[in-house]
């Protein structure tokens, strides 16, 4: 049986290249709108029953934005009773309103129109309504409480080794992942072998929002945002995931065509650059003094969505050894605490990883 694995769809309106839209719902969030609606036509369009969505609806935490709110309701509650199409969900940290054991969150009221699972536990999934169940659905939402969690995904590997078709959710940060444009690799809560992936035909995630499978697994993977944010997403496909538990490690990436993408470039006198090609995307040019700001200015096309930024230029002086400005983040701040503060490492990775998550 076919599922769909997606997660961290983050509705709101970013006003960064937003055009205003109508009805409290600007050209950033219809991206997004979008970009889900896709998702469930694939499923749709090709016979696929259930989605897993691993958390993150909403990019704000204890708001909501009313007119996002009742249009990706709309759109679930569509596919749901006019095609079938059921999606399984858990909260992720962006949908919870605190950090207790059980918060309240954002989408609770969708369980009239989706599978919302918002504890520790295992659903059963049916390819027809009459039939046995195909697929145990093992769900871990996000919660601060790490033991609790660690806890659970013991309890959860134990009961699923001897289920033939078990899938693990959860919405959580795995150290291995990696995340931005540098593929920067993070260090989080959970180690993928606390995951015991060996134990589950696929285990879904959300949390990071570059799509990829996790080092050392074929089973194992990062949804990702289904579609690009912001220039640290250059580069990066974004779409969601589709996983056979007739088969063994089979995931397909499929990507969502037409949305638009961030594209950072250089000018200069010699590039060559297509200056029509310019629908649909978000650029970011950068120049060097008047000239190339006027020059930019007059080749843009009508309506081109882009921004001007002056070159930075780094002149490296090494203040102090083994950190420079081409290192990672993570690199940088492990040497400095080595040399200057030992103790601090730890809690400055965490601080860190938090900065560099909470997207
Ligand atoms: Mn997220």
């Amino acid at each position: 049986m076919k599922l769909i694995g997606t997660s961290d769809w983050h509705l709101h309106n970013f006003k960064d290249y937003a055009n205003v839209g109508s009805g409290g719902i600007n050209s950033r969030a219809q991206w997004i709108l979008y970009a889900i609606r896709q998702i469930l036509h694939y499923a749709h369009v090709y016979g696929i029953k259930h989605v897993l969505f691993a958390g993150d609806m909403f990019h704000q935490r204890g708001k909501v934005e009313v007119s996002l709110y009742n249009a990706v309701y709309d759109t679930i509650e569509d596919f749901f009773y006019n095609y079938g199409v059921t999606v399984i969900m858990i909260p992720g940290n962006h949908d919870n309103i605190d950090n207790s054991d059980k918060p309240e969150f954002s989408f609770r009221k969708f369980s009239e129109i989706a599978w919302v699972v918002d504890d520790f536990d295992v659903i059963g999934v049916k390819s027809d309504l009459a039939g046995k169940v195909d697929v145990n659905v093992f769900c871990a939402p996000f919660v601060k409480n790490v033991k609790k969690t660690k806890d659970k995904l013991e309890e959860f590997a134990n009961r699923a080794k001897n289920m033939p078709n078990s899938i693990l959710m959860s919405h959580i940060g795995v150290t291995g992942g990696v995340t931005g444009k540098e593929h920067y690799a993070l260090k989080d809560m959970y180690a993928i072998r606390e995951l015991k992936p060996e134990c589950y035909k696929y285990v879904v995630l959300g949390h990071y929002h570059t799509p990829q499978v996790l080092p050392g697994t074929r089973n194992a993977f990062y949804c990702g945002m289904p579609l690009q944010r912001d220039f640290n997403d250059e580069g990066s496909a974004r779409g969601f995931f589709v996983m056979d538990t007739d088969k063994r490690c089979d995931i397909q990436f499929v990507e969502i065509p037409m949305t638009p993408k961030f594209i950072s470039v250089e000018y200069n006198e010699k590039a060559k650059y297509d200056w029509n090609d310019m629908t649909g995307n978000f650029y970011k040019f950068s120049y060097k003094g008047h000239k190339e700001l006027e020059k930019i200015a007059s080749l843009m096309p009508e309506g081109a969505l882009y921004k001007t930024v002056p070159r930075k230029e780094y002149k490296s002086t090494q203040r102090v050894n083994n950190v420079s400005v081409d290192m990672n983040f993570n690199t940088i701040v492990a040497n400095w605490a080595k040399e200057f503060r030992p103790e601090a490492e730890d809690v400055g990775i965490d601080i860190l990883n938090e900065v560099m998550t909470e997207r």
